[in-house]
């Protein structure tokens, strides 16, 4: 059976609202954490953004709160260093320390991914992983074996590709096409696949819509 993962369509009037709504008040920060014993009491909604070092994560935070400066992002690699969490209205929105390369010691980068793990595996409240994956890279090896945890682990997860400003038409269908198929591996996949840029905006709301609408 040929399996389809369509791309996100543009949710309706309602949703967008709601989406907007839930990123209009203040997003603040709550607390960095750098054990599981400092995870706030899981009492609400969850998601998280998790993909490799530099993939986007911190800027697309930044982007659905349009607060430039909200989560730390920069150029290099290894910029966010603890599970960061952020409060929109009912809801912990979080960012995570990147895996795959990192330019830190190899023994704290060792820290984050057992902590990465651990988190991403034992949750309760974690409703949705988004899995960010570079538009120009595709998934790398390391995105399989974050994915194939969750599918272990049962946690759902959305595919968000980063930065598709740097693609133009032609070269963005082939990448998500490669996408498409490495999904089709991933039980715990959700099928739908967001297109996003921070820079640009595109995908923004449609994410907003999407975070709002998880219960
Ligand atoms: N062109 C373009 N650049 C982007 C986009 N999103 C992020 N970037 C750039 O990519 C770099 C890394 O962004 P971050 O948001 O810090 O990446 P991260 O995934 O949080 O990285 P770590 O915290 O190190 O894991 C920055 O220089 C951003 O400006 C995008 O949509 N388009
Ligand atoms: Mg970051």
């Amino acid at each position: 059976m040929e399996m389809r993962f369509p791309e996100v369509e543009t949710p309706d009037e309602a949703s967008l609202e709601k989406g907007r709504l839930l990123f209009a008040g203040e997003t603040e920060f709550l607390k960095g954490v750098v054990a599981m014993s400092g995870l706030p009491p899981a009492d609400r909604v969850e998601v998280c953004f998790a993909g490799r070092s530099n993939v986007g994560k911190s800027s697309l935070i930044n982007a659905l709160t349009g607060r430039k400066g909200l989560a730390r992002a920069s150029n290099t690699p290894g910029r966010t260093q603890e599970i960061n969490f952020f409060t929109a209205r009912d809801i912990y929105v979080v960012d995570l320390p990147g895996y795959g390369f990192a330019n830190a010691p190899v023994a704290v980068v060792e820290k984050w991914q057992r902590l990465l793990k651990q988190y991403l595996q034992g949750r309760q409240t974690l409703r949705r992983v988004f899995v960010l994956i570079d538009a120009r890279h595709g998934a790398k090896a390391v995105d399989e074996e974050i994915m194939s945890l969750l599918d272990s682990a049962a946690v759902t997860f959305q595919v968000v590709m980063t930065k598709t400003d740097k693609l133009k038409g032609e070269a963005l269908k082939v990448s998500l096409d490669k996408t498409r198929a490495a999904l089709a591996k991933h039980p715990a996949a959700y099928p739908e696949i967001l297109l996003t840029s921070s820079e640009k905006g595109d995908g923004i709301a449609t994410l907003r819509a999407i975070i709002a609408g998880i219960e």
